[in-house]
């Protein structure tokens, strides 16, 4: 026997839809994502789009991981989970299958302009900072919540699929 050694931390990944069937895209994704870590849902949201293209609502939720993957590997996963629903790369900020972004990796930083954590745009948007704080009410605060932009209004939980 080796002596196994594993750093967990918990990470949050912020997942939306506004193309096709938003429930299944969120959920289908969300299994990609996890890739069998443990983890933790907040309910789904529907969310006004931000960032000026005129376009359909959002369904967005934010998912904790308690995971040893580094923010390298969470990216990944986010791009095969996008990969998955047939998101073709589009519009900056426009319409998706399925968007997966990496939010918060533990208390790491990163500034590879590839994978910047904490989300650079975190901060700014409900869609993000509501459900963050249904998981992780330690993680924003009153004030930041008041900061941000953006109708959010919670629609429900999600199915889980497996
Ligand atoms: N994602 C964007 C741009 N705008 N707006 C909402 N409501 N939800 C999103 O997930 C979203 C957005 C780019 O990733
Ligand atoms: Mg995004
Ligand atoms: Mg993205």
């Amino acid at each position: 026997m080796h002596p196994v050694s594993l750093v967990t931390r918990r990470a949050y990944l912020s997942l939306g839809s506004n193309i096709g069937d938003r429930a299944r895209h969120l959920a289908e994704g969300l299994v990609v994502v996890a890739a069998g870590d443990p983890y933790r849902v907040s309910g789904v949201y529907e969310t006004e789009p931000v960032g000026g293209v005129v376009q359909d609502d959002f369904w967005n939720l934010v998912v904790e991981l308690t995971t040893s993957a580094g923010p390298r590997e969470l990216l990944e996963r986010c791009q095969e989970a996008e990969a998955s629903r047939g998101r073709e790369r589009d519009v900056r900020w426009g319409p998706r299958t399925l968007d997966a972004d990496v939010l918060l990796v533990g208390d790491l930083t990163s500034d590879d302009p590839e994978i910047l954590i904490p989300h650079p745009r975190l901060y700014e948007r409900n869609f993000v900072l509501v459900p963050l704080r249904e998981l992780a009410p330690d993680l924003v605060s009153e004030e930041q919540l008041r900061a941000g932009a953006g109708r959010v209004a919670v629609l429900g939980t999600l199915v889980t699929l497996r």
